[in-house]
């Protein structure tokens, strides 16, 4: 953002007058209106750190709880073929929780203590998770309808005001559309496979269908957050939207699946040019929300055993900086850039 520079954040951070703040305040007011980035150093409101990191918290512990309910299959996929597709998936996820945890220290705020509020409750991550995989066929479900759904919601993502993010965002995206694609792959060869895979498939698309659209959140009217993560740009497109975008995306697909969506008052309006869907149980995303999902608990008990049990990673990994950090040929080894050769044969650095 070029209105606001970083001498100004230090002159703000200086403690400046009131006069001031209201125009460092003008000044990200004016860079969001013209659709500019907001960079690390610039001036930002504290309240739009905030939701920024409350929001990237959230959306990172969902990549990284995400990969318990698909993990649980990969012992068990039906060929090796599948197995590394789904091992590639599962890995992909891990990589979007670093990028979103790496947008989110930007902000000042390290991944140990995001993921110390995971591992007490007291952050969020999404409320599918919360489902169990019952089936070989829940894994096409998630590709086609979760991965679907978080790529629904995540590609205006790519444009949100906050430059790290929306940037994490870009790679985040092609990879979840690959993980859509193997996910409907998945289920097609299922739907026409023999009657009982068709029939393993109808199943699972029967329990993720509803989880799936509480994904984008409450209804706008009950959404606290929306009106001013729309007014900042953090989001381009209310809850709402965004599942009515998805529901008209998913109709046609599920056709062609052979697969049939558990709504009975699923049909095309001619007159909004959408579809039209049933009611969604809000008490049971509330239940969710508040702990009572069918593997809440079992989740968490999960997540904080991994976390346990890679400490010695992670200080093996900080034992390995610290040597090199302390070689006296450390600052040789920080110039020393291995060279590439490119195909002509000229070597670059
Ligand atoms: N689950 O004011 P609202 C993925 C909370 S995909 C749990 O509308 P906002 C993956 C919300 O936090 C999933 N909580 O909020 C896919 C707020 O509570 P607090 C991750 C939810 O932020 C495949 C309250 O309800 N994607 O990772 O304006 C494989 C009121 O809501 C949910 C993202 O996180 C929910 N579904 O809008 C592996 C995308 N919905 O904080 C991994 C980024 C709402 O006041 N996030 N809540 O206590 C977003 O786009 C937005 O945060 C949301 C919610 C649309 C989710």
């Amino acid at each position: 953002m070029a209105a606001v520079t970083a001498g100004q954040t230090a002159q703000a951070a200086a403690g400046s007058t009131d006069g001031a703040d209201g125009a460092l305040e003008a000044a990200f007011d004016a860079a969001v209106a013209a659709d500019e980035r907001i960079e690390p150093r610039d001036w930002m409101p504290d309240a739009y750190r905030a939701s920024l990191v409350r929001q990237m918290a959230q959306h990172a512990h969902s990549e990284i709880i995400g990969m318990l309910p698909e993990a649980n299959w990969i012992t068990r996929a039906p060929s090796l073929r599948r197995k590394a597709i789904l091992m590639a998936k599962v890995q992909d996820e891990a990589g979007h929780g670093l990028y979103l945890y790496s947008a989110a220290e930007t902000l000042g705020t390290g991944r140990e203590e995001l993921l110390d509020k995971l591992h007490a409750g007291r952050q969020r991550y999404s409320s599918i998770f919360n489902y169990p995989t019952l089936t070989w066929a829940d894994v096409g479900a998630i590709g086609w309808l979760v991965d679907g759904a978080a790529i629904t919601n995540q590609v205006p993502l790519c444009r949100c005001s906050y430059g790290p993010y929306a940037r994490a965002m870009v790679r985040i995206c092609k990879e979840e559309s690959f993980h859509q694609r193997q996910g409907y792959e998945l289920l097609l060869a299922l739907s026409h496979g023999t009657p009982a895979q068709h029939e393993m498939a109808q199943d699972a698309v029967n329990r993720w269908w509803w989880p799936s659209l509480m994904m984008f959140g409450p209804p706008d009217d009950a959404s606290s957050h929306s009106a001013q993560s729309m007014t900042w740009k953090i989001k381009r497109h209310s809850n709402d939207e965004l599942r009515q975008r998805f529901v008209d995306i998913c109709v046609p697909q599920a056709e062609v699946l052979g697969l049939a969506l558990p709504d009975p008052d699923l049909r095309w309006n001619e007159e909004r040019g959408q579809h039209d869907f049933g009611a969604i149980d809000w008490t049971e995303f509330q239940e969710v929300l508040k702990g009572n999902g069918p593997c809440n608990e079992q989740r968490l008990t999960q997540r904080r055993r991994a976390h346990e049990e890679g400490a010695w990673v992670r200080d093996a990994a900080a034992a390995y900086a610290q040597k090199h950090t302390d070689s006296p040929n450390a600052d040789a080894a920080k110039t020393d850039v291995p060279k590439t050769v490119v195909p002509n044969g000229e070597a670059t650095a």
